[in-house]
């Protein structure tokens, strides 16, 4: 194994989520996996994960890879239109399978992720100051900070807030990616007409048009990921300073939300995978209250 890979999580801890007891969307149970064995360093022949991946699998929608056996996939390189590289470096594969380079899951196989190895999505942070109702910043009572506030969705999945990200689409780029996404989950643009849509797309470009912050890039502790098939993400944050840009659109749930609302940055409002953590940089970098 390749000793530069860390199989340790972004808290410095090994992932949690990707080891949840009750993989989601099935009644699947993963092999319990204490922290210790975590580490596929670690020798452990007693390791029987289960196998599962998703029977809507076997239809083979467009966004999802054949099985394995069936194709040919270059790992670890970006292969026709698919970036089958990670952020963290090459990952090793094991008689045609990759391995997750965080080490175990407890479950082998896809679950309900499409890519075998990395899956690669962008999560757009759009925040803004809280304001009174004189406009007047608000400064949490305790830390003393100005709060932020971001757009969350609730994902009809699993019914956790989240930040409004997707999966980045074949061969395209990822700006183009944290954009659609927001628009697609935040502002309903797919029910909209071509011109309401159009004139979104206008209001929202020069702001994810600036350059943004980069917040992360790596792996996701998402409770989806196996063994064989991982979640890594870009999150970027864009801003909104002064208030009168997206501060100023309807939001308006679409695709995978059920709800959306701005949600004041804090550290107690839980939130899917490590979207958490990608805030509490995001409030460090603005000097706003966690
Ligand atoms: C998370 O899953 C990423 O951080 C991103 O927010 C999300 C992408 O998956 P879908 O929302 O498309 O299911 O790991």
């Amino acid at each position: 194994m390749d000793s530069n890979v860390s199989y340790k999580g972004l808290s410095g801890t090994p992932h949690v989520k990707a080891r949840c007891p009750q993989y989601p969307g099935s009644k699947i149970k993963r092999f319990p996996v204490p922290d210790d064995k975590v580490n596929w360093s670690q020798n452990w022949p007693q390791y029987s994960p289960v196998n599962y991946t998703d029977p809507l699998m076997t239809k083979k929608p467009a966004w999802a890879d054949p099985d394995i056996g069936t194709f040919s996939p270059s790992f670890n390189s970006v292969d026709g239109a698919v970036d089958r590289t990670s952020f963290d470096g090459n990952y090793k594969v094991e008689k045609g399978i990759p391995l997750n380079p965080h080490g175990r899951t407890g479950l082998a196989g896809r679950g309900l992720l499409g890519r075998w190895g990395p899956n690669h999505a962008a999560d757009p942070i759009v925040t803004r100051w809280k304001v009174d109702a004189k406009g007047e910043k608000v400064n949490h009572p305790v830390t003393k900070r100005p709060v932020l506030q971001f757009v969350a969705i609730k994902r009809k999945d699993c019914g956790e807030w989240a930040i409004p990200g997707g999966m980045v689409d074949p061969g395209e780029q990822v700006s183009l990616t944290l954009q659609r996404e927001f628009s697609e989950e935040a502002l309903n643009s797919l029910s909209a007409s071509p011109s309401e849509r159009a004139k979104l797309h206008e209001r929202i470009t020069k702001l994810f048009k600036s350059p943004g912050f980069q917040v992360f890039k790596g792996y996701v502790d998402d409770p989806r990921n196996t063994d064989n098939a991982w979640m890594e993400t870009v999150a970027v944050n864009f801003h909104d300073d002064s208030g009168n840009s997206v501060s100023e659109l309807p939001l308006q749930a679409g695709d995978d939300a059920g709800q959306v609302k701005w949600v004041d940055v804090d550290s107690s409002f839980a939130l899917y995978a490590n979207h958490s953590h990608f805030l509490e940089l995001v409030a460090k970098e603005r000097k706003a209250h966690w």
